[in-house]
């Protein structure tokens, strides 16, 4: 296999404010990976729509992922960040692989089994092919790594099965095989009210996760609130697995400190949840409360908004135009 310029892609989807499993899963690694690799960060709105959203509300969702990425550090003059559906070549490209992807690898996705639930026969088409459409956002890029969080790991190997599979098929060495960046503590973070669940802006419950956008108040209060334990904090990570929503407070504070778990446990072994989650409090409120304000500050120029993202649309179109007519090539429409 040839060797491809290292490039790094990744996408939000504009389904709500973000929460603190996006910031540590995902967005605080898009800010350190920058510093090392040329960048692509894509408002991903096709890949919202594969779930009912309101218009006017993904419209305004939209500008609010633009401006938590910047607000969270992505430096939008030096790598593109840019708007899913003004880059046609994602969908055009999409199709190519419709025709590639398998339905076998799709009806093994856990994530559509996940959503579409007892529901199957109702749900979009587009929620089921959501992978290739992703595999599509990176391979436009010939992006050769994803920082994601854990929930997206078997939709990289999909990604990486399609750039083979076409590959194979067409014997070209076109498609780089993504490698999936999950690192750091908090690669999936729970809800803070069911621990076997991961956080999620789709939870009805307000509480079981914290946005970017929280008040100081209101951080202090989820924290307190959130499910936990009478008896005193374990001193081996061990006996936390029996204890998801304590393993996961303990998770979110060694994410936002940058340290290990075993560390922070040593910590707080033989102490009382309470000090525990007084201390994560504290924590999470330095860490969101200038991501919030930013994000404020920001909302309130949308010209400017719009602006980013109309620069990051040509940036972005200058990458993916030529390779897909070097796909349009490969297949045989050109
Ligand atoms: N709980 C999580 N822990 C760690 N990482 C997470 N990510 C999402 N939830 C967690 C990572 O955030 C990035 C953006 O995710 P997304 O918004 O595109 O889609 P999602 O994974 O479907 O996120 P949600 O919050 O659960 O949205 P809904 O409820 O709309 O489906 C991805 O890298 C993801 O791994």
């Amino acid at each position: 296999m040839k060797n491809f310029e290292q490039r790094v892609f990744s996408g939000v989807q504009p389904t709500g404010t973000l929460h603190l499993g996006n910031y540590l899963g995902a967005i605080k690694n898009f800010v350190e990976l920058q510093n090392k690799y040329n960048c692509v960060y894509c408002v991903v709105d096709q890949h919202a729509i594969t779930v009912e959203q309101n218009p006017a509300e993904l419209k305004s969702n939209i500008l609010e992922v633009l401006a938590s990425f910047i607000a969270a550090g992505v430096d939008y003059k030096k790598q593109i960040i840019f708007q899913q559906s003004s880059v046609p070549a994602h969908s055009q490209l999409a199709w190519v692989f419709n025709c590639v992807s398998r339905i076998g690898w799709l009806n093994r996705m856990t994530q559509f089994k996940d959503k579409a639930g007892k529901n199957k026969e109702n749900v979009s088409v587009g929620l089921m092919v959501y992978p290739n459409l992703m595999a599509a956002d990176i391979l436009a890029y010939l992006a050769t790594h994803v920082p994601v969080g854990d929930d997206q790991k078997q939709h990289l190997e999909l990604s990486r099965d399609i750039a083979q599979k076409f590959n194979n098929d067409f014997g070209v060495d076109f498609f780089p095989l993504p490698e999936p960046l999950i690192y750091g503590n908090a690669t999936r973070v729970m809800s803070l009210r069911d621990g076997t669940k991961k956080m999620s802006k789709s939870d009805p419950s307000d509480f079981s996760r914290i946005l970017l956008t929280d008040e100081d108040d209101i951080i202090v209060s989820k924290i307190k609130k959130a499910k936990s334990d009478s008896e005193l904090i374990p001193s081996s990570l061990d006996d936390l697995e029996a204890k998801p929503e304590c393993l996961n407070l303990i998770n979110i504070l060694s994410a936002s400190l940058n340290q290990e778990a075993s560390k922070t446990l040593g910590q707080y072994a033989g102490k009382e949840y309470s000090t525990l989650k007084k201390d994560l409090a504290e924590c999470l409120v330095q860490v969101i409360s200038p991501i919030r304000v930013e994000i404020k500050n920001l909302l309130n120029n949308q010209d400017e908004l719009n602006a980013i993202l109309a620069t990051g649309t040509e940036k972005a179109s200058l990458i993916a135009n030529p390779i897909l007519e070097d796909v349009y090539k490969i297949v045989g429409f050109k």
